[in-house]
């Protein structure tokens, strides 16, 4: 990750991806995002596809207060709990997005309540508590493994630097008052305090030796990233484009039958139908699709074959199922966006 912020070739997405566009599949990160909610349609996707594949994988988003009044979030939100996908959704509320004070830009600034419009449960929590953060996530995950669907969690929580490096961290929108409060609360050390004083399942010495061990590795980090070599610039144009485009195998009729003459609508669904016959992974998101069969007749009687899990009937939400579609698609799924 330390190469990665530097830009070198060792960084997990050999340098292209920076903080922005972070990206490990090994890990189970499909990617932050640089694009406010984008990632929250991304996390039901995952969730979904998951299912579908038998795995109990869930998706999670984490994003922040500014990326709750995004249609993104709305949209996301909604899709994913109709469709009761295995997905946790976390809003780390610290109150800003980037210099707006949430409270300025909403009626309603209890992001957790807003989960009430989509029939999911909406949790507070404070967000500088470990315990209490861990908790409300140990639940979530085991309601989205459940089949019980996803929960909306509120992180209570604040930013105690600026938003970006060169950002004065008071001044024009928060008071050193407000900042000193908040320092007072710092998790780390709430959580320190609780490990020795309240549970007693921890000392001093061995969270020092835990910090010292934390240096270490944070040093050698730094050491990694400045001895890995920049990218080489021959590779500027991998991955801009699939390799090679355009596979020939794809390209390559299937004989099935004999030929017969049909309109391109027949066409479009005989196509897809003997798609999701061979692959398993395929589904379907679109408006109209489910009993009816699409407004043009173009998905007639897949969703009585495939049934309403991979004929997905959408809310005319194109943000949040596309989104969606791509973290499924991520994650081993092949989704077909109508
Ligand atoms: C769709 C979109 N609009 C605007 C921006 C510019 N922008 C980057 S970060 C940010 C603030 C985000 O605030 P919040 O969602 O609260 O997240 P935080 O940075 O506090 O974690 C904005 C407006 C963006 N990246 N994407």
């Amino acid at each position: 990750v330390m190469a990665e912020l530097f830009g070198k070739a060792d960084g997990i997405c050999g340098g292209r991806g920076g903080t922005m566009h972070l990206y490990d599949r090994s890990v189970g990160l499909f990617g932050t995002n640089g694009i406010v909610a984008a990632g929250i349609g991304h996390a039901a996707g995952i969730g979904m596809s998951a299912r579908q594949q038998g795995r109990d994988d869930i998706g999670v988003a984490f994003f922040g207060d500014g990326a709750a009044n995004h249609g993104g979030f709305y949209e996301a939100l909604n899709f994913a709990a109709v469709q009761r996908a295995p997905a946790v959704f976390i809003s780390e509320n610290n109150l800003y997005a980037t210099a707006t004070p949430l409270k300025s830009v909403t009626l309603n600034p209890e992001i957790a309540s807003k989960a009430a419009s989509y029939g999911m449960p909406g949790v507070a929590v404070d967000g500088n508590d470990v315990f209490a953060v861990w908790l409300a996530m140990k639940e979530a995950t085991e309601r989205a493994r459940a089949g019980k669907g996803p929960t909306l969690i509120e992180a209570k929580t604040y930013r105690t630097v600026g938003h970006h490096e060169g950002d004065p961290v008071i001044g024009t929108y928060r008071t050193q008052e407000e900042l000193d409060a908040w320092i007072k609360r710092d998790p780390i050390d709430m959580f320190r305090r609780k490990l020795i004083e309240d549970y007693g399942i921890a000392d001093a010495e061995a969270l020092a030796a835990i910090e010292a061990r934390i240096e270490t590795v944070v040093e050698q980090a730094l050491t990694f990233a400045r001895n890995s070599p920049e990218p080489d610039p021959a590779t500027v144009r991998l991955h801009v484009f699939a390799d090679p485009i355009n596979p020939p195998a794809a390209l390559q009729p299937r004989a099935v039958g004999e030929t017969r003459m049909q309109g391109w609508l027949e066409a479009v669904r005989d196509g897809l139908a003997e798609e999701m016959r061979a692959n398993p992974a395929i589904l379907y998101f679109g408006e109209g699709t489910g009993e009816r069969g699409g407004s043009f007749a173009h998905t007639k009687n897949l969703w009585q074959e495939f049934g309403a899990e991979r004929m997905v009937d959408t809310p005319i939400s194109e943000q949040g199922f596309t989104a969606a579609a791509v973290g499924a698609s991520a994650t081993g799924a092949r989704t077909v966006s109508d």
